[in-house]
């Protein structure tokens, strides 16, 4: 089936709009770009670097489009000067980083290599140098290799201490110079493309009922020792803030029916809460518990006592929206790579996804859905009432613009960003907290099992000469940035409100396409 072709990144508005709208953004809302060691860094096995599971994996046949892998990337661990140049050229006040931790630590343990102290030390003098605010996330999906050999990584109870040892090595060597720590990004990932579907490494899928939910809680655990480790040792001294950064892509009951209100509580239960449940209110959802039952680790008084209250922020990753119902029978979901999903933690939420066959879409065929980010802000706000705020820590689109000649003109990117970051400003006029927004990303890089075949950034890299250009995102979201004011098309500011599904009119499914729309 054919999709329509989407002339812009939104959805049809039904009355063209003429002129522009100019939105004005909070005192002190932080702007920047982001990136991840393993999808940018490339020096794979150079500065004493070991392997990671995601080395491990790009080495098994069939795991990642044309067989790609991260031992080059975007050559930054060689190029990084003439990134924070870029930015700088740019003025992105904030850079969104992370460290990888076979290259600080190779045997995943013990002291710290002197040339990974060395390389994200002088990252970060470039960065002070440039005015541009690092933050450090300090897990991005790339554990050494040889604690997934000695003990199977995050199945193990073992690895609450390896990363505990390897958050405070970062403090001690990184804190001086970099004020703001993510713990993880996006753990759901992790553990559920990691141990449920087995899109991404370590590849596992043979038991999605209990090791999804066994990764994360260990995954729990390590951010809560890591973050009384920063409190204990570091935070008074150094004066920075510590959280962890979640995905989630907003869930929107299809109908105002009960059960499908239901379903899409649940949908955000077991990705949402699964993980910001037990850190802001003290473990897990209770609709996840009563349904797992026993699969489900529980946490002992004492975890619950350590675990709540340690995200000072809510690092929010997102990019798409789904409507939610409530399945007739066994729901197939499909994962973000197309595939099927059954069986475990799919099961276990029981919920079916329908996106609108009017959505325009990214690259990744994710549905265009700005008004999305509005609602989620608007979610996390009511439920979690976070006291650092929300930092939108990444938001961006995929965009086939591999032709350096597209991508100078992405107009898609451009629309997409303006219509996510009018929502956002949207929020904010609804009273969510939200003080920081980054772009995904700040280049082109690769894009996990896709390899090199998505592109993200706001900057192009051709690949054979690692070659940076500046996209037109990059020039309007460096707009953006330095005026903290979002001018956009009225036309884009409408688009992103389209709502069309309306709650109550019936079952809604991608066949009810308005005639002419239809795939
Ligand atoms: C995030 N999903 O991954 C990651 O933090 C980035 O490293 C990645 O490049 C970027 O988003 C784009 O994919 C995601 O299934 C992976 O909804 C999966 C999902 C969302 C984000």
């Amino acid at each position: 089936m054919k999709r329509p072709a989407a002339a812009s990144a939104g959805a049809v508005s039904k009355k063209p709009a003429s002129g522009t709208k100019t939105l004005s953004f909070p005192k002190n809302f932080l702007w920047g770009s982001a990136t991840a060691a393993y999808q940018i860094e490339g020096g794979a096995f150079e500065g004493g670097r070991t392997a990671c599971i995601w080395d491990t994996f790009c080495a098994q046949p069939g795991k990642v489009k044309n067989a790609d892998n991260g031992t080059k990337a975007c050559d930054h661990y060689h190029k990084f000067k003439e990134d924070v140049k870029l930015m700088k050229s740019l003025g992105l006040p904030a850079y969104r980083f992370s460290i990888s931790w076979s290259r600080l630590l190779p045997t995943g343990r013990g002291d710290p290599n002197p040339e990974a102290v060395k390389f994200y030390n002088d990252l970060l003098d470039e960065l002070k140098k440039a005015k541009i605010k690092p933050l450090a996330t300090i897990y991005h999906w790339d554990l050494p290799q040889c604690l997934e050999d000695e003990y199977d990584g995050w199945l193990s109870r073992k690895v609450i201490d390896d990363f505990e040892h390897y958050a405070a090595t970062c403090f001690s060597c990184f804190g001086e110079k970099c004020k703001d720590w993510i713990t993880f990004n996006e753990p759901w990932c992790s553990t559920v493309l990691g141990y449920a579907n087995g899109e991404m490494a370590p590849g596992k899928k043979e038991k999605p009922d209990t090791e999804p939910y066994l990764a994360a809680h260990h995954i729990i655990l390590s951010h809560a020792k890591a973050v009384k480790r920063y409190r204990d040792e570091f935070k008074e001294k150094q004066g920075g803030q510590i959280g962890i950064t979640l995905n989630m892509d907003w869930r929107h009951p299809l109908t105002e029916e009960e059960n499908d209100k239901a379903a899409a509580q649940r949908a955000l239960d077991w990705q949402l809460g699964w993980f910001a449940d037990p850190i802001w209110k003290g473990d897990y959802p209770e609709t996840m518990r009563k349904r797992c039952g026993d699969r489900l680790p529980s946490f002992t008084a004492e975890e619950k006592e350590l675990i709540k209250g340690t995200s000072e922020f809510f690092g929010l990753n997102h990019y798409s929206t789904a409507y939610v119902c409530a399945p007739k029978g066994q729901a197939k979901t499909v994962s973000m790579w197309g595939n099927v999903q059954a069986g475990g933690y799919f099961d276990d939420q029981e919920v079916e996804l329908v996106d609108d066959p009017r959505w325009g879409r990214s690259d990744m065929d994710w549905g265009v859905v700005p008004w999305g980010l509005k609602h989620m802000c608007e979610y996390i706000q009511k439920e979690y009432e976070p006291e650092g705020g929300i930092l939108v820590t990444e938001n961006g689109c995929a965009v086939a613009d591999d032709d350096v000649k597209v991508a100078k003109k992405d107009t898609f990117r451009v629309e997409f960003l303006q219509g996510y970051i009018a929502q956002m400003h949207k929020a904010i006029q609804n009273g969510a907290d939200v003080r920081a927004y980054f772009a995904w990303s700040l280049m082109d890089n690769f894009e996990w099992a896709l390899g090199y075949s998505k592109r993200f950034g706001i900057i192009h890299i051709d690949y054979e000469t690692q070659k940076r250009t500046p996209k037109q995102s990059a020039k309007m979201f460096s707009e953006v940035a330095q005026k903290n004011k979002l001018t956009l098309p009225t036309a884009v500011l409408n688009d992103s409100d389209f709502v069309m599904i309306e709650p109550g009119a019936g079952r809604a499914t991608t066949k009810d396409a308005p005639p002419g729309q239809k795939e």
